[in-house]
């Protein structure tokens, strides 16, 4: 589904994000940015060994921040790593930190002077956070983002299970 919110479309779709078009993707890391499994696995070996590269020279990446390597192989030109936490409960400041990963990585979005990115569903798979939380807390960042920056113009959530997809589509309905 999809839906317009100011200049920016908003789309839910569910594929592979290793696949994306957009001129950005989002991975799902760790703060050491050294790849593991899930999302980020699969951007490290679709993309090629210069992304790794790249996050060693980086070294490190808080939880809630964000960095900004090129795509290797890639379609999309940038990878955008960010972190979010891992979920303990949801008293250890889960959602501020959530928040955080997906703001942090729009703002590098702009910051780089792009118009489109791909986000799959960050700590919804093994950091565990549960999906219709992270879903909740993923659209509405979003949106609250591209109200007040014209210059996004297609945000792109890729999920990658119907499960997921389903969740993140319930979610947008109540706010839309
Ligand atoms: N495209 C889109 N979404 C995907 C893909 C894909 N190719 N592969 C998995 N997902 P996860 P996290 C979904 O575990 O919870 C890594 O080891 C997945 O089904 O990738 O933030 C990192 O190095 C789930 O819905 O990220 C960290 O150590 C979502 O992406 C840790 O996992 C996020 O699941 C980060 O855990």
């Amino acid at each position: 589904m999809e839906t317009k919110i100011n200049n920016a479309m908003i789309a839910l779709v569910q594929g592979d994000i290793t696949r994306e078009e957009t001129e950005a993707i989002v991975n799902a890391a760790n703060s050491g940015l050294k790849g593991g499994g899930g999302v980020d696995g699969a951007i490290h070996r679709a993309g090629g060994p210069s992304i790794m590269e790249e996050c060693r020279e980086i070294g490190y990446c808080s939880t809630g921040q964000a960095v900004v390597t090129g795509g290797g192989n890639l379609k999309a030109g940038y990878i955008i790593h960010t972190v979010g936490p891992v979920y303990s409960g949801g008293n250890r400041g889960e959602a501020d930190l959530l928040k955080s990963a997906y703001l942090e990585s729009l703002k590098k979005v702009t910051q780089n002077r792009l118009r489109s990115v791909s986000f799959p569903a960050i700590s919804a798979g093994i950091y565990g956070y549960p999906p219709r939380e992270a879903a909740h807390i993923a659209l509405e960042t979003t949106i609250n983002y591209v109200k007040n920056h014209e210059d996004i113009e297609l945000v792109r959530f890729v999920l990658f299970s119907r499960d997921i997809y389903d969740v993140f589509s319930d979610e947008l309905k109540k706010m839309i």
